[in-house]
This record gives C-alpha cells, structure tokens and sequence, in this order.
C-alpha cells in the first residue's frame, strides 16, 4: 500500500490506473517515477514502478507495429482538456445532451426520440472561472452498451450518471448503469479522494454524480424523495433541469469538489495578476509543484515565492514545500 505519497503522485497514480493505451500507461509511469521519493524505504517501489514501464513500453511498441500505417481513431474517446474531464452515463432519453447544450457550446444533436446520440462529443462547461470538460456519450441500453464504452468510462476523471426524474423506470434507470459499471470491474464512490487496492486487478474506484434531471417535470420532485428513500445517500444526488438551469451551477460545483483539484493564479514580479487562465493543481500541491508547471526546466532552480490569498498574510515569502490553497496568488521569484 503506498502510503503518504505526494498529491502528485497519487494523480499519476490515478491515470496510470485509469489508463485506457499503453502510451497513457508509459506517461502515468513516468510521472509516478520521478515523483516517488528517492530514498532506501522507497527502493522497492521503484523498482516496481520501473518493471512496469519496461512492460508498458513493450505493450506499446507492439500496438504501434499494429497499427503502423493505419490511422486509429476512437469515435468513443476524447483527449482530456481543462481541470478535469467528465464523462455523461445514463440510459437513452434521459437528457445528457441537453445538458451539454446547456452546459457549453458543443454541437450536440437533442431529440424527443431515444438513442440520437452515437459519438462521444465533449464541450468546456466552467464552475466559475474553471473549465471543466464535459463529453457526451450513446446512451447505456436496459444494462449493456455498444462496444468501447467501458475504457472511456474507465478514463475519465468523473462519471456524471444521468436519470430522468418523470420517467417510470426511474429505479431502475437509476440502478441499471450503476451494475453495468460493477460488472465492468469499476466501483463509483462520490468522494474526491480514492483509495487504490494493491492488487491491481481489483475494482478501479471511480467518482460518480448522480444528475437527477427534468426537475421541471410534474411529480419530479415526490419521484426524487421516493429514489433517495430507496438508494440511500451512499451516491451524491444534485437535482438539475437542463431545460430551465435550475441546479447546474451547483451541479458544476460538486463536480469540481469532486475532482479534488484547486486553482491558483500566477503573478510576476512587478506585474499585475494574471486572472485569464488559473493553472489546476491537485488539491494541497505545493509551490514546487507549480513551479514545476509554470517552468519544468527552473522548476528545481526556484529561489523563493510569494503568496496571496488563503491563510498566509498577503505577500509572504513561503519555502517551495508550502501547500497551496484555491484561490491563492503566487509569485514565483527564479534565478
Ligand atoms: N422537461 C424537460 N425535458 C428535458 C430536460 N432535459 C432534456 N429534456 C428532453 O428530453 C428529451 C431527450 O433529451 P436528450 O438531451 O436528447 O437526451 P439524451 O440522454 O442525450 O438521449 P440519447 O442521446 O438518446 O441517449 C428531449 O426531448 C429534451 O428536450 C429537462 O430538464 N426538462
Ligand atoms: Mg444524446
């Protein structure tokens, strides 16, 4: 059990088990190897970490004499943009796409029929000045799916589930996808912090929000008690209309609690603030650490910095191991 690692890491560690190629694998290792602290308790680690890149780049080298020539694209799978990438599961009609159109400028098809949407399409939504990136996904039918589903799923940062609050199977469509998601191995919490089994062959934790949309609908809101008396609170619940926005600026906010990371600004000596695009970081990363966003190369030249905001006095010089909050202002000061 890796215990204390760094915030870093454990982000590493999460997309190495996320991980959904062996290009992503060999990355995700990378990072986890210059992260993992170089001392004698860590040896071991280390060397299992570099036994598992020496396989990844194998696996890697083999899909490339694979797919050599031919281009390979996945009409299920969607780089990762913004603080986060979440991705909408839920069965057809239930509304997934009207809340990307609500959400974010994507070109997504709404329709008053089932099963109108065929390719995963991601939009930018934002809570606040932070982007968060939203991919619509073909619906889940009665309990299984078109085939490729899963490693997006298994990929993604936060599953967003979708229900429809006026429909009659609303139990079920409730429980469906979240046995599918099980029976694939994969075990949805509502917590911003995951825990990883040793055994990497056990369930893969992933976060999970349940949307309870169509809010607007008659009877919705007697239908959500009756769901939330039957299920429990184990599963966060946000009640939303995509039609009317109510909830969704609530709904982004979990999201983004969910996604266990914090925005910081960076401000040059002499300058202003730059507020036009925070830098994401993982929830309690360090100064070094964004240093070493800012700057890989100076990252482990930098000299000092200084902070605003949170709970330091504003402009205190604070040491690279300081952990930073939302929100915070830093200053970083190079050779
Ligand atoms: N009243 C109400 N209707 C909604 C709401 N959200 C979506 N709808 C309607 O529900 C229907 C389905 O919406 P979509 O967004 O296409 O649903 P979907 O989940 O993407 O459907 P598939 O792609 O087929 O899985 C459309 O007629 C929408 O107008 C809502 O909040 N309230
Ligand atoms: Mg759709």
């Amino acid at each position: 059990m890796a215990v204390n690692q760094s915030p870093m890491y454990q982000k590493a560690e999460e997309r190495y088990r996320s991980a959904a190629s062996p290009a992503e694998k060999v990355a995700a290792l990378e990072e986890m190897l210059r992260l993992v602290p170089k001392h004698k308790a860590s040896e071991k680690l280390q060397a299992a970490l570099k036994q598992k890149l020496k396989t990844a780049r194998e696996e890697m080298q083999k899909g490339h004499a694979k797919h050599a020539g031919g281009g390979h694209h996945d009409p299920l799978q969607v780089p990762r943009q913004g603080a986060g990438q979440v991705v909408l599961l839920g069965e057809p009609n239930t509304g997934k796409s009207s809340i990307l159109a609500a959400l974010t400028s994507a070109k997504v098809e709404v329709a008053d029929f089932p099963y109108s949407t065929h390719a995963a399409i991601p939009g930018m939504a934002h809570h606040e000045d932070v982007p968060i990136q939203l991919v619509d996904m073909p619906p889940l039918m009665v309990g299984h799916a078109q085939p490729g589903m899963i490693a997006p799923i298994r990929a993604a940062d936060v599953i967003l589930h979708v229900i429809d609050l006026s429909a009659i199977e609303l139990i079920d469509q409730y429980e469906r996808p979240l046995a599918w998601l099980r029976e694939h191995n994969v075990k949805p919490v509502s917590r911003a912090t995951l825990e990883f089994d040793e055994d990497e062959s056990a369930a893969l934790p992933k976060r999970l929000l349940v949307a309870a949309n169509k809010l607007d609908t008659p009877s919705a809101a007697d239908n959500l008690a009756g769901l939330q008396e039957l299920c429990g609170t184990e599963l966060r619940i946000v009640p939303i209309s995509a039609k009317t926005g109510q909830g969704l600026p609530e709904m982004m906010a979990a999201l983004f609690e969910l996604l266990n990371v914090i925005r910081v600004y960076a401000k040059k000596p002499g300058k202003p603030v730059d507020r036009d695009a925070p830098f994401i970081l993982p929830a309690e990363a360090t100064v070094h650490d964004m240093a070493h966003l800012v700057h890989r190369e100076l990252a482990e030249k930098l000299k000092s910095a200084r902070i605003w905001g949170g709970t330091v006095h504003d402009g205190q010089q604070v040491h690279a191991t300081h952990v930073l909050t939302d929100k915070n202002v830093v200053e970083l000061h190079f050779p």
